[in-house]
């Protein structure tokens, strides 16, 4: 087996954070989703940060001499540090330094498979990495200038800050291209009148999964494994959107959409990179906020998602709250307490998916009621529409046309009416 990064975390307890004591186990699993290995952890409690060195002078020294007792590769911040903050830190320790955001960066990095997946995160480390670039001198010419101020690195420092803003400029162009290939599908979606549905939770809440069961309960097994997405036990396994028909009960078609996962301290350069990827939430008729029921920060992650979906959206679109995962609690109690807004389910082993689209379909295309129909044979193109896009029952030609039974949406009621020969 290769060796793995040695890493100790470094997270600071400010004392006007809410209580939070998982923490350090999701940087932990940030770690291991960047096949890096954690080695020990340290908390400061702290009244605030201290802004050269992030956390105390001290405390800095603890960090330094367990980077050397341990052999640590790396120190791993769970904040954002500005570029002096890591260059201060790495003075006294003799590690490499990272910062939370790094950490997200990297393992976006590892698992971009497409070729927008990559831009768009080469995006966001351009963006990360273009204030950093910003040496000791220009924070002094910054604070006034000065004699010293413009020191002998400052031309190079303007060259390569020229250089990342081109190449910034580049990437942006060439996702404005890829994101038009998205709008026409898109449109065309639209045109089509075939609503999108947006799966959206916290990393690892089990959407992909819920894709897949989705996909699953309407596909032969050879489509579905064309058609099934990775899922995978891991922060961030998901990093692209992916979209999937799906025929709702009452016959109609949607699209399921599976997108990147959230998470706390999202940093900002990756919701800004990854718009393309993330657009698709925006244009969604429906939201479903997936919840892993067993999470012990359960009302955070929920929060953050929400917050994080307002952000993306800007605008209000209707969310169906669904809890994953039932299947590791006493499911019997939990399922009776399914709603019209909020649906217990378990992904993994296809509990309550027909509930789940049962209730889709009713906040999509409203109440539907079986009729008994009779189509005369001078419109059999509308017999055939309802063969091919609904389950038709009690099927019986006869000389003047066809009588069959199938649910319509209410919304059809009127445009069917000279048809329906009555209630089922
Ligand atoms: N026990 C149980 N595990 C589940 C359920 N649904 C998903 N999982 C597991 O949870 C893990 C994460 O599932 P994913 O579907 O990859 O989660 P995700 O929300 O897509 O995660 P990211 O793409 O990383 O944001 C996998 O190991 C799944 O097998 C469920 O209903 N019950
Ligand atoms: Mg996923």
């Amino acid at each position: 087996m290769e060796d793995k990064e040695k890493c100790l975390l470094v997270a600071v307890q400010l004392s006007s954070d809410k209580e939070d004591d998982n923490d350090m186990e999701e940087l932990k699993e940030l770690v291991e989703a960047a096949d890096g290995e954690v080695v020990s952890s340290l908390v400061q409690n702290r009244q605030g940060i201290d802004n050269r060195t992030y956390i105390g002078k001290g405390k800095l020294e603890e960090v330094a001499a367990y980077v050397k007792e341990l052999g640590v590769d790396t120190v791993v911040f769970n904040d954002e540090l500005s570029g002096s903050q890591i260059r201060n830190i790495e003075e006294i320790v003799d590690a490499k330094v990272i910062d939370r955001t790094n950490l997200i960066l990297d393992i976006f990095a590892k698992r971009a498979l497409t070729k927008e997946g990559q831009l768009q995160v080469e995006l966001a480390q351009l963006k990360y990495s273009l204030p950093r670039l910003i040496g000791l001198n220009s924070n002094l010419s910054r604070q006034g200038g000065g004699i010293g101020s413009k020191g002998p690195g400052e031309q190079k420092l303007e060259t390569d800050r020229r250089k990342i803003k081109e190449k910034i400029s580049d990437i942006q162009n060439q996702l404005n291209e890829l994101g038009k290939v998205r709008d026409t599908k898109r449109k065309k979606r639209m045109k089509d009148e075939i609503p999108v549905i947006s799966i959206v939770g916290y990393t690892n809440a089990g959407k992909s999964t819920l894709l897949n069961a989705l996909v699953e309960s309407q596909y032969n097994k050879e489509e579905y494994e064309n058609k099934k997405v990775f899922a995978h036990d891991m922060l961030f396994a998901t990093l692209e959107t992916e979209l999937r028909r799906v025929r709702l009960p009452g016959g109609r078609e949607a699209v399921f959409s599976d997108t990147v996962g959230f998470i706390k301290k999202l940093p900002t350069q990756i919701v800004e990179a990854f718009k393309g990827t993330l657009e698709e939430i925006r244009f969604a008729d429906l939201i479903v906020h997936l919840i892993d029921i067993n999470d012990e920060n359960l009302q955070l992650h929920k929060e953050t998602t929400s917050q994080l979906v307002e952000k993306i959206t800007n605008k209000e679109i209707p969310v169906l709250t669904v809890y994953n995962k039932v299947d590791k609690i006493l499911s019997e109690n939990v399922t009776t307490f399914s709603t019209n807004d909020i649906i217990y389910i378990s992904a993994l082993n296809k509990y309550n998916i027909d509930l789940l689209l049962e209730t889709v379909d009713y906040k999509i295309n409203g109440y539907k009621t079986k009729y008994s129909l009779k189509i005369p044979n001078n419109d059999l193109k509308t017999y055939y529409y309802f063969y091919e896009n609904r389950t038709t029952d009690n099927v019986e030609f006869d000389e003047s046309g066809v009588n069959f039974d199938a649910v319509l949406y209410e919304n059809e009621v009127e445009l069917y009416e000279k048809y329906i020969k009555g209630k089922k």
